[in-house]
């Protein structure tokens, strides 16, 4: 058994759709702890921060303008390898792609406009955990 923790952000198009009850819902049924929540939007620099990854590639432009076009809600839920089991809930990248079932093969017909982000890593999720919250907003229970 190994509990991690790791970083879920519904995105800009989430929140417009009014989808963030239901994606919340989806983590809290399959029984991931919520340990912080909040909303907030992103400021270039933070979204820049955040996806410091992709700097280069053709779609950073219209990802950094995507992330700050409204706010977001972000979460770090924990469970027993909660890295995994949240990618594997939000589906591949591409919505169209993406099984039904998953969160984006439910909600997205997009590759750019994917609902939820769920970190992709160990590294990542402290990363971005770290970039979005500050350790006491993160609560021990
Ligand atoms: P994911 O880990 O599934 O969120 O996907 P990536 O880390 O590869 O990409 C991060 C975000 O960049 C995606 F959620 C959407 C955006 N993106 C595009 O807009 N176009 C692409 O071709 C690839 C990613």
């Amino acid at each position: 058994m190994t509990i991690e923790q790791t970083l879920i952000l519904i995105k800009p198009d989430g929140v417009r759709r009014g989808l963030v009850g239901e994606i919340i819902a989806r983590f809290e049924r399959k029984g991931f702890k919520i340990k912080a929540l909040k909303m907030l939007k992103f400021t270039k620099e933070l979204a820049e921060k955040f996806y410091h990854v992709h700097r280069g590639k053709e779609f950073f432009k219209s990802l950094i303008e995507f992330m700050t076009s409204g706010p977001v809600v972000a979460l770090v839920i924990e469970s027993d390898s909660a890295i995994s089991v949240a990618r594997n809930m939000i589906g591949p990248t591409d919505g169209r792609q993406a099984p039904p079932g998953t969160i984006r093969g439910d909600y997205s017909l997009s590759k750019s406009e994917n609902v939820v982000h769920a970190s992709d890593s160990p590294t990542s999720a402290k990363y971005e955990i770290s970039v979005i919250f500050k350790p006491d907003e993160i609560i021990e229970w």
